[in-house]
């Protein structure tokens, strides 16, 4: 791949073109999540048991950190410098003048905090107590990418309160037939009274931006997105699953894999009238295979679903890394004319992510380039 000259320090538009530079995520320090309102985690199969609290075993950070270094060594040998987040204990307990939490939780997922917008980093807001602060692990290399090139700008979304009543509690106890009569509304335990959404609820596709509204992002955060982005030429569009009861993040649902292809998930389809924005441009959706894990043979303390075999990481139009052992889906890919690479993940699993999550990319080759050209809407600003 020809390097194109003089592209900003960041500098990525889209989900797909060439890699370049990327932060992947780190296990060190990392701890259990605790029960909080937006979260309740559960050990898999064992829904009475208490969930651990505090420090993840040395074993279990031992062995994603050997995964996620093999990314890194992986990417490395694909001409991507590597980045990493620094370091902390997460073990430590948080109190704010709102709330209180137990400990924190991890930097294995900086896909869910910093997205790259441009030449721009936006820090999301968050939305569970746990991790309020997890836009510190990446501080030092945003301020280095910030002070290295004067394109680059950088926007940190309004922190919410993270009190009480930015929550819906009784959400977690709503039986199924409640859930399925709300799944219309989008009501899930955050409310709409505060600014919220994390940053992996967004899939950037050049100058339309999807976000999905989710257990971790509200419609006001994604009204703070259009009005953020739109002045700046972007167009913010919402977008919903409705058989998704628990959604949070986009990239084990709807995956754009280059112009004109989209990987989806078959148990979550995007609601009908969302879909002539993809049809009208001649965009194929193409359904993900059966994960080779179910839900229940996902790791013990994972609180993702078996959907995490759908979360690759793209390395440009034609060349694609998928978890090592998701055979089906790799061979879906290859028929589709990419070249697969995959790298053992399954360790990482339980840190609520795989390839894609664990990822941050801050610079691919590209400009911004209109791929829904059918779409009348035209934002103010
Ligand atoms: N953090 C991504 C998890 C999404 C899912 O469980 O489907």
């Amino acid at each position: 791949m020809r390097e194109i000259a003089d592209l900003p320090a960041v500098n990525a538009w889209n989900e797909w073109d060439p890699l370049r530079e990327m932060v992947v995520g780190s296990a060190a320090g990392a701890a259990f999540e605790p029960a909080e309102p937006g979260n309740r985690p559960q050990i898999r199969g064992r829904a009475g048991e208490p969930f651990p609290a505090g420090p993840k075993p040395a074993e279990a950070v031992a062995r994603a950190e050997e995964e996620l270094d093999g990314l890194a060594a992986l990417l490395e040998t694909q001409g991507v410098t590597v980045r990493r987040p620094e370091a902390l204990d997460f073990s430590r307990p948080l109190r704010t003048p709102h709330f209180e939490v137990e400990n924190q939780y991890c930097a294995v997922c900086p896909r869910d905090v910093m997205i790259t917008l441009g030449n721009e980093i936006i820090e999301a807001t968050m939305s569970r107590r746990a991790r309020y602060f997890e836009y510190e692990p990446y501080r030092k290399l945003v301020y280095e990418y910030w002070e290295a090139d004067s394109r680059v700008s950088w926007t940190v979304a309004p922190k919410p309160t993270m009190a009480d009543g930015m929550y819906r509690r009784d959400f977690w106890e709503w039986p199924l037939q409640e859930r399925h009569a709300r799944m219309h509304a989008s009501e899930f335990c955050i409310t709409q009274k505060e600014i919220v959404f994390d940053a992996a609820d967004m899939s950037r596709m050049g100058r339309d931006i999807l976000v999905q509204e989710s257990m971790t992002t509200n419609r006001a955060g994604i009204r703070w997105l259009k009005r953020t982005l739109e002045p700046k030429g972007f167009r913010v569009h919402p977008v919903h699953f409705p058989l998704d009861y628990f959604p949070s993040h986009i990239d084990c649902t709807f995956v754009p894999l280059r112009p004109g292809l989209i990987l989806t998930n078959p148990d979550r389809p995007l609601r009908d009238d969302e879909l002539p924005m993809f049809v009208n441009d001649g965009w194929k959706l193409i359904e993900a295979p059966e994960p080779v894990l179910s839900n229940d043979e996902m790791p013990d303390y994972c609180q993702s679903s078996k959907w995490l075999s759908m979360n690759v990481l793209s390395l440009s139009p034609d060349k694609v890394i998928c978890e090592e052992q998701e055979k089906p889906l790799q061979d879906l890919l290859s028929s589709l004319g990419f070249e697969v690479l995959t790298v053992p993940f399954r360790n990482v699993f339980e840190y609520g992510g795989s390839l894609h999550c664990a990822t941050w990319d801050i610079r691919r080759d590209g400009v911004r380039e209109d791929y829904f050209p059918s779409v009348s809407y035209q934002p103010v600003g």
